[in-house]
């Protein structure tokens, strides 16, 4: 699949096992969607642009390659993506935050937004939207288009787990952001929550139900 990521690195696929488990409480899977997020953030930075410096050791001078200074935003889609922020952070310290709040309309099924607060450079930025579950894709697609007209054109996506159907539905409009992904899952349910997923991530995130 093309912009596709699935990321297997073994601790990712570890912890993704121990995130899924009903038996894990609240505690315990905050913290394991957290270092998940710091290990994806490992992953989906691997082709950030370096430059060549120079340092001073204290034995002597040494040609160096740092970041090249691309400017970050990350993105969470509220609630749920929220529990990624701090993993990415601890990767990218100089990394702006925007936050955008979505629910779904209960009649027309349609994403409405209700939040959007972004970095005002926002289309200078290298942006990922962060949300757990990509479902039917209607939120990450909304994120997507919100972010581009505000004039941002290098978006990535990532999320814990995927289903078919919300790949194809983000890349139908937007084939050009990137998802990255711990697991495409087998399918939706009929009321739109991934099987088998790890239930509603929102909720067992903040312990609510
Ligand atoms: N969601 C879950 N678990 C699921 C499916 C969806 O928590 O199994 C949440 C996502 O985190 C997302 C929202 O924020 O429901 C709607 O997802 P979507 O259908 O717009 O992709």
């Amino acid at each position: 699949m093309e912009n596709v990521f699935v990321l297997d690195h073994p601790l990712i696929q570890h912890k993704l096992a121990l995130i899924r488990d009903e038996n894990t409480g609240s505690k315990e899977f905050r913290e394991l969607v957290e270092e998940v997020a710091v290990l994806m953030a490992y992953e989906a930075t691997r082709n950030m642009p370096l430059e060549e410096t120079e340092v001073k050791t204290p034995v002597g001078p040494a040609k160096v390659k740092v970041l090249s200074g691309k400017k970050m935003g990350i993105i969470p889609i509220l609630r749920a993506g929220l529990g990624m922020v701090n993993g990415m952070l601890k990767l990218i310290p100089a990394a702006r935050v925007g936050h955008i709040g979505l629910y779904r309309d209960p009649d027309t099924l349609l994403p409405v937004e209700y939040y959007c607060k972004l970095p005002s450079d926002v289309s200078e930025r290298e942006l990922i939207i962060l949300d757990p579950m990509l479902a039917t894709g209607g939120s990450a697609a909304k994120a997507v288009e919100i972010l581009k007209e505000k004039g941002a054109t290098n978006i990535k996506l990532m999320c814990l787990i995927a289903a078919p159907e919300g790949i194809e539905a983000v890349h139908e409009k937007h084939p050009d952001v990137e998802i990255y992904t711990a697991s495409i899952d087998e399918k939706l349910n009929s009321h739109g929550y991934i099987v088998p997923g790890l239930g509603d991530a929102g909720d067992r995130l903040y312990g609510t139900k």
